[in-house]
Formats: C-alpha cells, structure tokens, sequence
C-alpha cells in the first residue's frame, strides 16, 4: 500500500506544479534559461534571456514565494518573451530577459540579512552572465534592491537617486497606462475620462498613481487590492469607491486596468466581463490568444500589456542606456499613444485582435 504521505505529496505537487521545467523550457523559444539552487538561503534563482538580437536582454527580477520551482521558471521564461515584445514597440536598442526569485518564505517574512544574502547570489548570476543580462526592479524588487545588485555586479538598471540612478519607474508605467486607457477608450468611442467608470485591480505605486490621473480626469474610480491601508488612502485622497478584491471582474466599467498579477483575462473571463476598454499596467494580462479573440469578438478594445506597461522601460533604458532627459522620457512614453493607433488600425485591417496585430507589427519590425 501507498504511504498516505507519499500520495498527499504527490497531490500537493499536481495541483502546485502544473507543469514540468522540461516542458517549459521545450516550449520556450528563448535563448538561455539559467538556473541554480542556493541551500544557504534556501531560494532557487532563474534567469531568462529571450533574445538578444536586439541588444544585450534586459527585465526585472521578480522575487516571490511561488508555488513551486516550476512555476518560477514558467514565470521568468513567459515574462522575457514579453520584454522582447516591449523593447520591440517601445523602439528601445535591448532584448528581452527576467529573472524570478523563487523565496523561501513570503518576502514580508524574509529577515534583512537573508534578503541581502539573497541579493549576493543573485549578483553572482548577473556577473557570470557579463552584461548579456541586465536586470531592474519588478515585483517584490525596489530602487534600492537595485543599488546592491549594481553594486557587486554592475548590471542593475533603476538604482536609487541617491546611488546615481534614475530612480522608480513607477511614475512613467502609470504615465504609460494612461496615455494607453486614453487611446483605448478613444477607439472604443468615448472621448474622455469624466463621468466615466473606471476599475483598477491593484493600488501599488502604479496602480495608485493610474487611479490618481483618472480621478483628476473627473472618473468615477473603483479599485480594489489587498493591502487595506492602501485602499483607504485611495478613498480618503482620491475619493475612490473600494471593493473586494474578489469582486474586480464582475464590475461593470467604460475602462478596466490590471496592475496587478498577470493572466487575469482567461476564456472565460473575456466571454463575461462587462467593459468597452482595457489597458493596464499587468504583464501578460492575457492567459492565452484566443482569450484576446474573444475580447476583439465582443467588440472589447484591448491595448496589449508589453506596449502599454513600456512606460519603466522607456524610463530605465532611456535614461541609463540612452542618457535622455527625463522630459525626453515622458515624450517617448506619449509615443504609446501612437503605437496603439496603429496597432488599433492593423486589427481592424486584418480582421484580428489587438494582441495579434502588436504581434505582427512586432515581428515585421525585427525583419
Ligand atoms: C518591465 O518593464 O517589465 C521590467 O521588467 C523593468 C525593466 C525594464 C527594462 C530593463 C530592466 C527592467
């Protein structure tokens, strides 16, 4: 007879491990997926280089407590595919890469000294990549998490102010967002954002500073995220209705903008939610292609994730890749606008949804 341990692992590990790392790596089309385990800190690092035709890879590194090994891999080969894509239509000279982290407990309950242990193993990757890889904040990393890492390997992009970097590339994601929501509801036939609903699932940086251009723009603003202090900053500042996080896709909206995990828009999902517009700060907001068909089918207008989240690219890359000004930042990040037009008009064109056309447009500008 079966331990009955043995077959509750194995349960865990069906349903936490959906998918081998053979298997995500075989259906990758990257270049390089480096791995190591450290037993020190107990975290398993990855890093995904996509392409480098480009330029050396660049993207963030994403620390969490992910389900498991698998899914951390899963998740830093996804997201360098997209920032290939976003370096593409953001018209910026780098290739696309991730890294993740996967930790050993949640990041909230990882001591400083851990997390700086943490920070030195991944720098050791970093140096051994030589610069094909440069790395920038993501979930779970900040501006100051960057001034380490540059510090022992010299390949972090986003350093503090402080340690002679440009700073957070918050402010110009959500500039990004906006410029993309505006040019969405525009193709979706609205004019502005005034009287219009407008919901935000997630008030981090992003999220937050979406929620305050729209509320300036006389939106009725309804967002919800998990962290409580956030959401009642939201409503006592900005005037935003709060609601369950649970509640976010069943909300009736002229807008609706993901800035928080990624593959919220499912099958099921774009054949029920009820808004004429998405445009978000999420990366990859779709779970798969025929979830973006069935957004274009509704008559949905849908701006794709790695054009209008390019905002901190455009911030990180141009400043420290291109020495632009930060006005030459914000004038490059009101680009989007014009990207999505574009991308808008191939869709009508050819019969497909917006994520499609992007991709088209993607692949005819790297030939
Ligand atoms: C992202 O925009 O998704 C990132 O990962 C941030 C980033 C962008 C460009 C270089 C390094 C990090």
């Amino acid at each position: 007879m079966l331990d009955p341990v043995f077959i509750s692992i194995q349960i865990l590990r069906v349903k936490e491990l959906p998918v081998s790392i053979e298997k995500v790596i075989e259906d990758w089309d990257g270049e390089l997926s480096c791995c190591r385990f450290d037993r020190d800190t107990g975290a398993f690092f990855t890093v995904a280089i996509h392409s480098r035709r480009l330029g050396p890879a660049a993207g963030g590194t994403r620390a969490m407590n992910y389900a498991g090994f698998d899914a951390a891999v899963e998740d830093a080969t996804r997201l360098a595919s997209a920032m290939t894509l976003k370096m593409i239509m953001a018209d910026l000279p780098m290739g696309g890469g991730k890294s993740t982290i996967a930790l050993p407990k949640a990041r909230r309950d990882i001591s400083a000294d851990h997390w700086d242990q943490i920070l030195k193993v991944h720098a050791e990757m970093l140096k051994s990549l030589g610069g094909n890889y440069w790395t920038g904040p993501d979930v779970g990393t900040s501006s100051e998490d960057m001034d380490s890492l540059h510090a022992s390997s010299g390949y972090a992009f986003g350093r503090s102010v402080g340690a002679g970097g440009p700073g957070s590339s918050a402010p110009e994601t959500a500039h990004g967002v906006y410029v993309s929501m505006i040019e969405a509801i525009h193709d979706a036939g609205i004019s502005d954002l005034r009287g219009r609903r407008v919901v935000i699932q997630g008030l981090g940086a992003v999220g937050y500073d979406v929620a305050q251009r729209a509320a300036m723009d006389g939106a009725h603003v309804v967002a919800a995220d998990p962290n409580e202090a956030q959401c009642k900053r939201a409503a006592d500042e900005l005037g935003v209705e709060v609601i369950p996080t649970d509640q976010v896709l069943s909300q009736t909206s002229d807008v609706f903008v993901p800035c928080a995990t990624g593959g919220i828009v499912d099958d099921s999902v774009a054949r029920s939610i009820r808004t004429k517009a998405i445009a978000g700060a999420a990366n990859n907001v779709l779970a798969s292609e025929s979830a973006g068909d069935e957004l274009a089918r509704r008559g949905i207008v849908y701006a794709p994730d790695f054009v209008a989240n390019g905002g901190g690219a455009i911030h990180l890359v141009g400043r420290e890749v291109l020495g632009w000004s930060a006005e030459m930042v914000s004038r490059h990040v009101l680009e989007i606008g014009h990207t999505l037009e574009q991308i808008f008009a191939r869709a009508r064109a050819e019969g497909v949804g917006a994520e499609r056309a992007a991709r088209r447009i993607a692949a005819e500008r790297v030939r």
